[in-house]
Protein backbone atom coordinates (compact mmCIF):
# COMPACT_ATOMS: atom_id res chain seq x y z
CA UNK A 1 0.00 0.00 0.00
CA UNK A 2 2.79 2.52 0.73
CA UNK A 3 4.76 1.91 -2.42
CA UNK A 4 1.47 2.16 -4.05
CA UNK A 5 1.33 5.30 -1.97
CA UNK A 6 4.54 6.90 -2.92
CA UNK A 7 4.07 6.13 -6.67
CA UNK A 8 1.36 8.10 -6.77
CA UNK A 9 2.92 10.82 -4.65
CA UNK A 10 5.77 10.83 -7.59
CA UNK A 11 3.21 11.93 -9.90
CA UNK A 12 2.44 14.84 -8.54
CA UNK A 13 4.63 17.15 -9.85
CA UNK A 14 7.34 19.34 -7.45
CA UNK A 15 6.38 22.77 -9.39
CA UNK A 16 2.59 22.09 -9.14
CA UNK A 17 3.07 21.17 -5.10
CA UNK A 18 5.09 24.49 -5.21
CA UNK A 19 2.47 26.46 -6.20
CA UNK A 20 0.27 25.30 -3.88
CA UNK A 21 2.43 25.37 -1.26
CA UNK A 22 3.26 29.24 -1.68
CA UNK A 23 -0.58 30.04 -2.74
CA UNK A 24 -1.69 28.69 1.22
CA UNK A 25 0.88 30.66 2.39
CA UNK A 26 -0.42 33.78 0.81
CA UNK A 27 -3.72 33.29 1.64
CA UNK A 28 -2.98 32.88 5.39
CA UNK A 29 -2.36 35.53 7.55
CA UNK A 30 -1.12 33.44 10.89
CA UNK A 31 1.13 30.68 9.85
CA UNK A 32 2.53 28.04 12.99
CA UNK A 33 5.54 26.29 11.64
CA UNK A 34 6.25 22.79 14.01
CA UNK A 35 8.67 20.02 14.13
CA UNK A 36 8.57 16.58 15.99
CA UNK A 37 8.93 15.79 19.55
CA UNK A 38 12.61 15.73 20.98
CA UNK A 39 14.19 18.08 17.77
CA UNK A 40 17.52 16.67 16.31
CA UNK A 41 19.67 18.94 14.13
CA UNK A 42 17.35 18.39 10.95
CA UNK A 43 13.98 19.14 12.91
CA UNK A 44 15.72 22.13 14.38
CA UNK A 45 17.49 23.19 10.59
CA UNK A 46 14.17 22.60 8.61
CA UNK A 47 11.74 24.60 11.14
CA UNK A 48 14.74 27.68 11.02
CA UNK A 49 14.93 27.40 7.50
CA UNK A 50 11.70 27.75 6.64
CA UNK A 51 10.98 30.36 8.92
CA UNK A 52 14.15 32.79 8.13
CA UNK A 53 13.01 32.21 4.28
CA UNK A 54 8.72 33.17 5.24
CA UNK A 55 9.79 35.75 7.53
CA UNK A 56 11.92 37.75 4.77
CA UNK A 57 9.60 36.77 1.57
CA UNK A 58 6.37 37.68 3.77
CA UNK A 59 7.24 40.15 6.85
CA UNK A 60 3.72 41.51 7.11
CA UNK A 61 2.68 37.91 7.92
CA UNK A 62 2.28 36.74 11.74
CA UNK A 63 4.91 33.57 11.65
CA UNK A 64 5.41 31.82 14.48
CA UNK A 65 7.44 28.73 15.59
CA UNK A 66 6.09 26.15 18.12
CA UNK A 67 7.11 23.00 19.44
CA UNK A 68 5.92 20.37 21.80
CA UNK A 69 8.79 19.81 24.38
CA UNK A 70 11.82 21.22 25.87
CA UNK A 71 14.64 23.30 24.63
CA UNK A 72 17.62 21.93 23.90
CA UNK A 73 20.28 24.46 24.52
CA UNK A 74 23.63 23.44 21.86
CA UNK A 75 21.16 25.08 18.86
CA UNK A 76 20.86 28.59 20.96
CA UNK A 77 23.56 29.57 18.25
CA UNK A 78 21.66 29.77 15.22
CA UNK A 79 19.80 32.69 14.29
CA UNK A 80 16.73 32.65 15.66
CA UNK A 81 16.66 29.81 18.27
CA UNK A 82 15.36 32.17 20.95
CA UNK A 83 12.35 32.71 18.38
CA UNK A 84 10.99 29.14 18.76
CA UNK A 85 8.56 28.35 21.63
CA UNK A 86 8.75 25.30 23.22
CA UNK A 87 5.64 24.75 24.84
CA UNK A 88 3.79 21.67 26.91
CA UNK A 89 0.87 21.38 23.94
CA UNK A 90 1.04 22.53 20.39
CA UNK A 91 -2.83 22.14 20.03
CA UNK A 92 -3.56 24.65 22.81
CA UNK A 93 -1.25 27.28 20.74
CA UNK A 94 -3.40 27.02 17.41
CA UNK A 95 -6.34 29.28 18.14
CA UNK A 96 -6.08 31.99 15.84
CA UNK A 97 -3.51 30.41 13.37
CA UNK A 98 -4.73 29.71 9.23
CA UNK A 99 -2.20 27.52 8.85
CA UNK A 100 0.06 25.39 10.12
CA UNK A 101 3.46 23.70 8.54
CA UNK A 102 4.34 20.26 10.12
CA UNK A 103 8.13 19.43 9.25
CA UNK A 104 10.29 16.56 9.65
CA UNK A 105 7.30 13.86 10.54
CA UNK A 106 4.59 12.78 8.66
CA UNK A 107 1.69 11.99 11.63
CA UNK A 108 0.40 14.74 13.80
CA UNK A 109 1.72 12.27 16.79
CA UNK A 110 5.03 13.20 16.32
CA UNK A 111 3.93 16.90 16.99
CA UNK A 112 1.08 16.92 19.25
CA UNK A 113 -0.19 14.69 22.31
CA UNK A 114 -3.71 15.75 21.31
CA UNK A 115 -3.58 14.68 17.29
CA UNK A 116 -7.35 14.83 17.67
CA UNK A 117 -7.60 18.59 18.65
CA UNK A 118 -5.27 19.60 15.89
CA UNK A 119 -7.85 18.15 13.55
CA UNK A 120 -10.67 19.61 15.19
CA UNK A 121 -9.77 22.94 14.75
CA UNK A 122 -9.87 22.17 10.81
CA UNK A 123 -7.19 24.76 9.92
CA UNK A 124 -4.75 24.11 6.63
CA UNK A 125 -2.17 22.00 7.09
CA UNK A 126 0.95 21.14 5.30
CA UNK A 127 3.78 18.57 5.70
CA UNK A 128 7.15 18.38 4.31
CA UNK A 129 8.92 14.84 4.97
CA UNK A 130 11.29 12.77 4.20
CA UNK A 131 10.31 9.43 6.69
CA UNK A 132 9.36 6.72 5.07
CA UNK A 133 5.53 6.15 7.08
CA UNK A 134 2.36 5.88 6.42
CA UNK A 135 1.34 9.66 6.63
CA UNK A 136 -1.43 11.05 7.82
CA UNK A 137 -3.59 13.50 5.88
CA UNK A 138 -2.56 17.33 5.42
CA UNK A 139 -4.09 19.89 2.66
CA UNK A 140 -1.03 19.40 1.61
CA UNK A 141 2.12 16.83 1.64
CA UNK A 142 5.15 16.36 0.42
CA UNK A 143 6.94 13.01 1.52
CA UNK A 144 10.01 12.26 0.05
CA UNK A 145 11.88 9.40 1.32
CA UNK A 146 14.90 10.17 -1.35
CA UNK A 147 15.70 12.86 0.06
CA UNK A 148 18.48 12.33 2.69
CA UNK A 149 16.75 15.36 5.05
CA UNK A 150 13.55 17.60 5.47
CA UNK A 151 16.48 20.64 5.55
CA UNK A 152 16.83 19.65 1.50
CA UNK A 153 13.10 19.38 0.92
CA UNK A 154 13.13 23.58 2.25
CA UNK A 155 15.51 24.49 -0.02
CA UNK A 156 13.43 22.47 -3.02
CA UNK A 157 10.44 24.11 -2.18
CA UNK A 158 12.20 27.86 -1.17
CA UNK A 159 15.00 27.80 -3.78
CA UNK A 160 12.95 29.20 -6.69
CA UNK A 161 11.83 32.26 -4.73
CA UNK A 162 14.58 32.99 -2.63
CA UNK A 163 18.65 33.43 -3.03
CA UNK A 164 20.59 31.08 -1.16
CA UNK A 165 22.44 33.04 1.43
CA UNK A 166 25.15 32.56 3.83
CA UNK A 167 22.49 32.62 6.88
CA UNK A 168 20.14 29.98 4.76
CA UNK A 169 23.29 27.95 4.15
CA UNK A 170 24.41 27.61 8.00
CA UNK A 171 21.02 26.73 8.78
CA UNK A 172 20.56 24.35 6.31
CA UNK A 173 24.22 22.41 6.50
CA UNK A 174 23.14 21.71 10.50
CA UNK A 175 20.10 19.57 9.13
CA UNK A 176 21.83 17.96 6.20
CA UNK A 177 25.36 16.75 8.48
CA UNK A 178 22.82 15.87 10.98
CA UNK A 179 20.63 13.64 8.79
CA UNK A 180 23.12 11.78 6.89
CA UNK A 181 25.67 10.99 9.82
CA UNK A 182 27.94 13.79 8.00
CA UNK A 183 27.81 12.11 4.71
CA UNK A 184 28.29 8.72 6.45
CA UNK A 185 24.55 7.69 5.56
CA UNK A 186 23.99 8.91 1.32
CA UNK A 187 22.74 6.47 -0.92
CA UNK A 188 22.87 6.13 -4.41
CA UNK A 189 19.93 8.13 -5.67
CA UNK A 190 20.94 11.04 -3.08
CA UNK A 191 24.21 12.25 -4.95
CA UNK A 192 22.52 15.30 -6.09
CA UNK A 193 23.08 16.50 -2.68
CA UNK A 194 26.56 16.94 -2.87
CA UNK A 195 25.93 19.98 -5.57
CA UNK A 196 23.70 21.66 -2.87
CA UNK A 197 26.41 20.96 -0.03
CA UNK A 198 29.04 22.52 -2.37
CA UNK A 199 26.44 25.48 -3.29
CA UNK A 200 26.28 26.01 0.33
CA UNK A 201 29.90 25.51 1.14
CA UNK A 202 30.98 27.62 -1.41
CA UNK A 203 28.85 30.53 -0.25
CA UNK A 204 29.17 30.40 3.65
CA UNK A 205 32.76 29.14 3.86
CA UNK A 206 32.12 26.91 6.27
CA UNK A 207 34.81 24.75 7.64
CA UNK A 208 32.54 21.66 8.68
CA UNK A 209 34.76 20.92 11.89
CA UNK A 210 34.56 24.08 13.19
CA UNK A 211 31.12 24.53 12.12
CA UNK A 212 30.51 21.11 13.70
CA UNK A 213 32.07 22.74 17.27
CA UNK A 214 30.16 25.53 17.83
CA UNK A 215 26.73 23.25 18.52
CA UNK A 216 27.47 19.60 18.55
CA UNK A 217 30.00 19.60 21.56
CA UNK A 218 28.19 17.36 24.30
CA UNK A 219 28.18 18.11 27.80
CA UNK A 220 30.16 15.91 30.55
CA UNK A 221 27.27 14.42 32.11
CA UNK A 222 25.99 13.43 28.68
CA UNK A 223 29.31 11.34 28.27
CA UNK A 224 28.79 9.77 31.89
CA UNK A 225 25.24 8.74 30.19
CA UNK A 226 27.21 7.34 27.40
CA UNK A 227 29.40 4.92 29.65
CA UNK A 228 26.38 3.34 31.41
CA UNK A 229 25.05 2.54 28.06
CA UNK A 230 28.58 1.07 26.68
CA UNK A 231 28.41 -0.72 29.92
CA UNK A 232 24.88 -2.01 29.68
CA UNK A 233 25.31 -2.84 26.16
CA UNK A 234 24.24 -6.85 26.35
CA UNK A 235 24.66 -9.16 22.88
CA UNK A 236 21.67 -11.56 21.57
CA UNK A 237 20.83 -14.23 19.23
CA UNK A 238 17.77 -14.87 17.70
CA UNK A 239 16.98 -17.88 15.46
CA UNK A 240 16.21 -16.07 12.30
CA UNK A 241 17.26 -12.60 12.98
CA UNK A 242 20.99 -11.49 12.45
CA UNK A 243 22.81 -10.85 16.24
CA UNK A 244 22.12 -7.80 17.53
CA UNK A 245 22.96 -5.15 20.24
CA UNK A 246 21.10 -3.46 23.05
CA UNK A 247 21.41 -1.28 25.58
CA UNK A 248 19.27 0.41 28.75
CA UNK A 249 19.62 2.84 31.68
CA UNK A 250 18.81 1.94 34.92
CA UNK A 251 19.86 5.13 36.37
CA UNK A 252 17.64 8.44 35.90
CA UNK A 253 18.38 11.89 34.55
CA UNK A 254 17.36 14.34 32.72
CA UNK A 255 15.22 13.82 29.96
CA UNK A 256 17.29 16.13 27.38
CA UNK A 257 20.98 14.59 29.11
CA UNK A 258 19.82 11.52 28.47
CA UNK A 259 18.52 12.59 24.94
CA UNK A 260 21.82 13.97 23.83
CA UNK A 261 23.72 10.98 25.03
CA UNK A 262 21.30 8.51 23.69
CA UNK A 263 21.50 10.01 20.17
CA UNK A 264 25.34 9.53 20.20
CA UNK A 265 25.30 6.02 21.49
CA UNK A 266 23.23 4.89 19.13
CA UNK A 267 24.96 6.60 15.88
CA UNK A 268 28.44 5.75 17.17
CA UNK A 269 28.10 2.52 18.79
CA UNK A 270 25.09 0.83 17.81
CA UNK A 271 26.01 -1.10 14.20
CA UNK A 272 29.70 -0.81 15.17
CA UNK A 273 30.48 -3.87 16.54
CA UNK A 274 31.72 -6.49 14.10
CA UNK A 275 29.22 -9.59 14.10
CA UNK A 276 26.32 -6.91 15.22
CA UNK A 277 24.60 -5.32 12.37
CA UNK A 278 21.43 -3.89 14.70
CA UNK A 279 20.50 -2.79 17.67
CA UNK A 280 18.54 -0.61 19.94
CA UNK A 281 18.63 1.43 23.32
CA UNK A 282 16.01 2.07 25.60
CA UNK A 283 15.62 4.12 28.52
CA UNK A 284 12.96 6.01 30.63
CA UNK A 285 11.95 9.34 30.57
CA UNK A 286 10.50 11.62 33.58
CA UNK A 287 7.09 10.82 32.14
CA UNK A 288 7.14 7.11 32.98
CA UNK A 289 7.29 6.48 29.12
CA UNK A 290 10.07 4.50 27.47
CA UNK A 291 12.18 5.80 25.05
CA UNK A 292 13.45 3.38 22.23
CA UNK A 293 15.72 4.17 19.08
CA UNK A 294 16.59 1.25 16.54
CA UNK A 295 19.65 1.25 14.12
CA UNK A 296 20.98 -0.97 11.41
CA UNK A 297 23.10 -1.86 9.00
CA UNK A 298 22.69 -1.80 5.12
CA UNK A 299 21.27 -5.43 4.74
CA UNK A 300 20.52 -5.94 7.96
CA UNK A 301 16.90 -5.36 9.59
CA UNK A 302 15.07 -2.87 8.36
CA UNK A 303 14.53 -1.04 11.52
CA UNK A 304 11.28 1.13 10.34
CA UNK A 305 9.96 -1.69 8.72
CA UNK A 306 10.19 -4.02 12.89
CA UNK A 307 8.85 -0.72 14.63
CA UNK A 308 5.68 -0.22 12.22
CA UNK A 309 4.82 -4.02 12.47
CA UNK A 310 5.35 -3.75 16.39
CA UNK A 311 2.97 -0.84 16.07
CA UNK A 312 5.04 1.63 18.75
CA UNK A 313 6.78 3.90 16.13
CA UNK A 314 8.28 4.75 12.95
CA UNK A 315 10.98 6.22 11.11
CA UNK A 316 14.01 5.25 8.05
CA UNK A 317 14.84 1.98 7.38
CA UNK A 318 17.79 2.12 9.16
CA UNK A 319 16.88 4.60 12.01
CA UNK A 320 13.60 4.19 13.72
CA UNK A 321 12.35 5.60 17.17
CA UNK A 322 9.64 3.92 19.21
CA UNK A 323 7.45 4.85 22.14
CA UNK A 324 6.50 1.90 24.99
CA UNK A 325 3.77 3.92 27.43
CA UNK A 326 4.21 3.76 31.07
CA UNK A 327 1.56 1.50 31.45
CA UNK A 328 2.57 -1.41 28.93
CA UNK A 329 5.99 -2.05 31.15
CA UNK A 330 7.35 -1.70 34.76
CA UNK A 331 11.52 -1.07 33.45
CA UNK A 332 13.65 -0.95 30.31
CA UNK A 333 14.20 -4.95 30.84
CA UNK A 334 10.91 -5.70 30.69
CA UNK A 335 10.64 -3.24 27.32
CA UNK A 336 13.46 -5.42 26.39
CA UNK A 337 12.10 -8.84 26.60
CA UNK A 338 8.53 -7.86 24.98
CA UNK A 339 10.96 -7.02 21.68
CA UNK A 340 12.53 -9.95 22.01
CA UNK A 341 9.88 -12.17 22.82
CA UNK A 342 8.38 -10.30 19.24
CA UNK A 343 11.42 -11.28 17.41
CA UNK A 344 10.63 -15.19 18.41
CA UNK A 345 7.47 -15.06 16.79
CA UNK A 346 8.40 -12.72 13.33
CA UNK A 347 10.49 -12.71 10.37
CA UNK A 348 12.41 -10.04 9.72
CA UNK A 349 12.78 -7.94 6.81
CA UNK A 350 16.36 -7.64 5.38
CA UNK A 351 16.44 -4.56 3.21
MN1 LIG B 1 14.94 14.30 9.33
Amino acid sequence: MLVRFWQKMEKMSLSQTRLKFFDLIKSSSKIVLTTHFSPDDDAISSILSLYYVLTKKFPKKQIEMIITGNPVNRFSVFLNYSQIHFVSELATKLTNADLLICLDGGQYSRFSNDSQKILDLKIKTICLDHHQSPPDKFDLLWQNPKAASTAELVYQFTSKNFVLDETLSKLLLLGILGDTGNFNYIRPGQYHLFSLVKKILQISQINIQEFKSTYSLIEPQAFEIIQEFVKNSKFYQVKNWPDFQVSYLTNTYSDQLTSEASSIFVSNYLRLIKGYSWGFTVYQKSDGNFSLSFRSLPGSVNVRDLVERIGIGGGHDRASGAKVNAKDAVSSSVVINQIIDWLKTNQPLLT
